[in-house]
């Protein structure tokens, strides 16, 4: 059996892929929680470049949202001291790993998985990668023993799936991998889009104007959008799980995950009030929750050179725990290792 040391710190992978402009779902869906539990955490957090050309991505955009992304990482908050930042495919054992992980993933649990029949249903041809996507996050995840896995809400089906695949090599091996915990969050684990509150925000849909909020914005065109969102005919701002009512209840949810006042305070707040002076408050509150990221990556985004410097340190340190799994995993597989002559 693996043994938790009680003198180490829980251990907390996570990812994000360079796919589009990474909106406000991503930050309260997912880094909000990386950036407060940091200080307690053995953090690593990936941008995952090699989950992102699953799907087509025109490469000089590919290097500029994967510079973004890291950017971004910073502006909210993480700390590079204590967060272990780095691109996926700088470290070459996760691409290694996932290729003897795909050799005891059954496909039948691959066909299965929502995002695959969702994403292989829109395009026009599926490309065995987006097969795969999950064993290849599965494989981010195993090689660093991670115990959690914060992410929003669409990704629990993928983290089910890399305890799943933890526990069957596990089992055909011997103990080799940690089974990682899911982590979600209470409020906000699947933001919606603010022109269909039916439908999840998504990054690679953020590129069209009112789908979603990102994370850089300027003041105005969060104004428009918020104003713009799709709400109902009523008139009451309650929280509600109604399907009519979804959009309303999604500025809600985000006015009070930016503001911590309690459900009941705010229902108390805009009692009486419409639908216009809501939207007012919530882009109010959104600009001003966002001011401090917005001048931050702006810095950032100034000086290329220290940020692809901080993405190498990250890298390397990614190495220092990738590469020692990735030996282990091989051994057990019976792999022969290098001989040193
Ligand atoms: P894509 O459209 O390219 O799939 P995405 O917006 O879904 O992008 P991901 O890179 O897939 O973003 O996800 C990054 C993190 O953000 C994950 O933890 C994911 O669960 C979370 N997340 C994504 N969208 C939302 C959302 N609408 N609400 C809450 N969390 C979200
Ligand atoms: N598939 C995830 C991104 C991702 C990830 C990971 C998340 C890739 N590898 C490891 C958590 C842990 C997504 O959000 N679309």
């Amino acid at each position: 059996m693996l043994k938790i040391n009680a003198t180490q710190k829980i251990r907390v992978f996570s990812g994000i892929q360079p796919s589009g402009k990474v909106h406000i779902g991503n930050y309260l869906g997912a880094m909000r929680r990386w950036v407060a539990e940091q200080q307690q955490k053995e953090n690593y957090f990936c941008i995952v470049d090699m989950h992102a050309i699953t799907v087509p991505q025109d490469p000089s955009q590919l290097k500029r949202l994967t510079r973004d992304l890291a950017a971004v990482y910073l502006a909210v908050g993480l700390d590079p001291r204590v967060c272990t930042i780095f691109v996926q495919s700088q470290v070459p054992a996760h691409a290694e790993c996932c290729w003897i992980l795909n050799c005891v993933t059954p496909v039948g649990w691959l066909e299965r998985m929502t995002q695959y029949k969702v994403k292989s249903r829109e395009g026009e041809s599926v490309n065995a990668g987006l097969l795969v996507y999950p064993v290849l996050q599965a494989a981010d995840i195993l090689l660093y023993d991670a115990d959690e896995v914060p992410v929003g809400e669409d990704q629990s089906q993928h983290v089910e799936l890399a305890r799943d695949i933890a526990q069957r090599f596990n089992h055909l091996y011997g103990e080799t991998f940690k089974v990682p915990k899911l982590v979600l969050p209470a409020v906000g684990a699947r933001i919606k889009a603010l022109n269909d509150p039916t439908r999840k925000m998504s990054k690679s849909e953020a590129h069209l104007r009112g789908h979603a909020i990102g994370l850089v914005d300027d003041p105005d065109e969060i104004r428009y959008v918020v104003r713009r969102s799709v709400t109902d005919t009523g008139r009451e701002i309650t929280f509600s799980k109604q399907e009519d009512k979804a959009g309303v209840n999604n500025l809600l949810e985000i006015y009070e995950l930016l503001t911590g006042k309690s459900q009941e305070q705010i229902e108390a707040h805009f009692a009486g009030k419409g639908y216009a002076a809501l939207k007012e408050e919530v882009a109010e509150v959104i600009i001003a929750a966002l001011e401090p990221v917005r001048q931050r990556y702006q810095e950032l985004m100034d000086d290329p050179h220290e940020l692809d410097r901080l993405l190498a340190l990250g890298a390397e340190r990614a190495r220092g725990v990738a590469d020692p799994k990735m030996a282990e995993i091989k051994r057990k597989v019976g792999f022969v290792p290098l001989s040193k002559h």
